[in-house]
């Protein structure tokens, strides 16, 4: 017998991803997402929401949570995203989120939520007293992406294998309950240099928010100083940079520190080794912490700015918040006739 092929998902293409208010955001953050969100908004319709909820799955300080919220939604616009074309919003503000997590909830499977890396490196040794919430985050960010029928997430590489559980959950509610096409399968959008930025400390490592050390990570808030101080002690070995990429195998903290240059200079790895190839670390860090620090210094300036108007700020989010509203209010009532749920 021959079926015939289905037909493509015929929605319109939207890109949406988020940030967790964890603590500052970092040189990862920036090059792993935040220069794609900038980049997207010219040729897409885009979200790009700060996830408090994720936050809340790991201990936090109830009290500082929300001015957390502000200063990603501040690094947000600070980077070049426009509040006006793209829409920036607090995840907890828009109902959809948990409703749509709740449902997939019943749609992921356990086995799925078991092979994911992310929460056996969170956990460790620990999982037993890590929270629910913890284990289940892929499937809230599943339901982030997917309340807007989201077809493309800027993301870093650490993200890949939520984004290919958040397909699986689209796929199976599709079939489960005989809806062709109903979500997308979201692609991720992953490529490009700063793809994968690791902790200056340990180059198998990826830079993060959480390392304990903040000697690990560049923070878009840090000066000048900092920024050279953190280059300055970087990991490196005694040998001076490779001529070619192939020189960089085996030597991640290197090939960490020459991906950062090429990325925040926008140049190709070998365009970078061209220039820097024979030199030693002394001369090579100086400029890599000058070029950061031209980067990131009007972004801190600007979010500083950007936070001292807090009302301004959340005037930006709440109408960020019905916007996102107006959009994934309609596609939950859809949701909730197909599972069969009480009409409201
Ligand atoms: N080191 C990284 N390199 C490239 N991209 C990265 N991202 C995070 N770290 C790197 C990308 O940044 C976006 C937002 O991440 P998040 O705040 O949602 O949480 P995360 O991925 O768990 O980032 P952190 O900094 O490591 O936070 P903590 O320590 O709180 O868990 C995502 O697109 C991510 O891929």
């Amino acid at each position: 017998m021959t079926t015939a092929p289905m037909p493509a998902y015929a929605g319109p293409s939207r890109v949406f991803s988020g940030m967790q208010p964890t603590g500052g955001l970092h040189l990862g953050n920036y090059l792993g997402a935040l220069v794609k969100f900038v980049r997207l908004q010219h040729e897409h319709e885009c979200i790009y929401c700060v996830v408090d909820l994720h936050a809340i799955t790991i201990e936090h300080d109830p009290k500082a949570l929300q001015q957390q919220c502000r200063e990603v939604a501040a690094a947000y616009i600070a980077a070049g995203v426009d509040p006006k074309k793209a829409i920036i919003f607090v995840q907890s503000a828009v109902p959809a989120h948990a409703e749509l997590a709740w449902i997939f909830n019943c749609v992921a499977r356990m086995g799925w939520l078991e092979r994911m890396t992310q929460f056996k490196d969170k956990a460790g040794k620990n999982a037993e007293r890590m929270s629910v919430g913890l284990f289940d985050y892929p499937v809230l960010q599943a339901a982030d992406i997917l309340a807007y029928k989201a077809t493309h997430v800027p993301v870093g590489e650490d993200q890949k294998q939520h984004l290919e559980l958040s397909r699986d959950i689209a796929a199976r509610f599709n079939s489960d309950y005989n809806a062709p096409n109903f979500f997308p399968l979201p692609e991720p959008l992953i490529q490009g240099p700063g793809a994968r930025i690791m902790s200056l400390r340990d180059g198998s490592k990826k830079m993060s928010k959480s390392d304990p050390s903040d000697q690990s990570r560049i923070n878009l808030t840090d000066d000048a100083d900092a920024i050279a101080n953190k280059f300055k002690r970087a990991t490196t070995d005694p040998l001076p940079l490779p001529e070619t990429a192939e020189g960089l195998k085996g030597r991640p903290e290197v090939e960490n520190l020459v991906g950062i240059y090429a990325a925040l200079a926008d140049l190709s790895v070998d365009q970078v080794l061209g220039e820097w190839g024979g030199k030693g670390f002394g001369a090579f860090k100086p400029a890599l912490a000058d070029i950061a620090a031209q980067k990131l210094a009007p972004i801190a300036g600007e979010m500083r700015r950007l936070l001292v108007d807090r009302t301004a700020l959340d005037e930006i989010l709440r109408d960020g918040a019905a916007r996102a509203d107006a959009i994934s209010a309609p596609m939950m009532s859809q949701v909730r006739d197909i599972v069969g749920l009480w009409r409201r």
